[in-house]
């Protein structure tokens, strides 16, 4: 082979070589195993304690039960937790959180949608309640829908409370919200098709650097830069869920 060929055939070899999974992103369950340190593992293998904030355990808080204390959100049932928001009662989806605290780094999870109500959908992402100017310390989720899976900067986005601000007064005008603000906000986040079924599997979903990804069964669905994702501190691993899903075998880790 004449070299022009031969630097065309390394560089395919290359190319090939380094598609098949070597690249950080590729296998990112690999990738928290291999470089991460274990913060923490749920495995759910208990009942709960009550109805309330701490009734779930082991490190776990919710931030909407307390406001429903009639209603059971939250079920440890057969080693799973069965969460099921009393979003009319609340006044709130059921936000439940733990612990985290990395830089770069991602949990995994095992969720089934049980099919017990309608719109079933799963948010799950990174807060950190003591940074400054951001509503209620939302940093960026993965929303799981139907039909689609976004990956969003809620930090540098709509939580932003300029932002908000901006977006709010527009609406208590009737007004559409301005064509800039509009702009910026579509940069925040990506959206990609993904069909929900109600049996289980593996969610991954990480942050390294300004970059976040979501794998669902080892493939990765949705990837997308934005200065929030690279928050320094991702202070609470948090689901924020509006009807009923199913998680397992929560285990959140940090590679920096
Ligand atoms: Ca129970
Ligand atoms: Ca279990």
């Amino acid at each position: 082979m004449n070299s022009p060929f031969r630097s065309a055939f390394s560089l395919i070899a290359l190319i090939l070589f380094t598609g098949a999974g070597t690249l950080p992103g590729q296998d990112d369950a690999r990738w928290l195993q291999e470089k991460g340190t274990l913060i923490f593992h749920d495995a759910f293998e208990r009942e709960e304690d009550g109805n309330l904030a701490k009734a779930i355990g082991e490190g776990w808080n919710s931030a909407t039960a307390d406001r429903a204390p009639d209603t059971k959100q939250v079920d440890l049932d057969e080693g799973i937790m069965k969460i099921a928001s009393a979003t009319k009662e609340a006044g709130h989806a059921a936000h439940i959180h733990h612990e985290a605290g990395f830089t770069d780094g991602g949990a995994i999870i095992r969720f089934r949608f049980p099919g017990l109500s309608e719109d079933e959908g799963l948010q799950l992402g990174f807060v950190d309640r003591e940074v400054q100017g951001v509503h209620a310390g939302h940093l960026c989720y993965a929303i799981l829908a139907e039909k689609s899976v976004t990956l969003i900067d809620h930090k540098t986005g709509i939580m932003n409370l300029e932002n908000r601000k901006r977006r709010d007064d527009a609406v208590a005008a009737k007004e559409k919200i301005p064509k800039d603000l509009e702009k910026l906000l579509a940069t925040k986040q990506v959206v990609e098709k993904w069909k929900a079924d109600e049996e289980w599997h593996e969610l991954v979903l990480v942050t390294e650097g300004d970059e976040m990804r979501l794998s669902i069964d080892g493939k990765v669905i949705a990837t997308h830069h934005s200065e929030g994702f690279a928050h320094p501190m991702k202070r609470w691993f948090s689901f924020l869920v509006s009807s009923t899903v199913w998680v397992d075998d929560v285990k959140v880790w940090k590679v920096k």
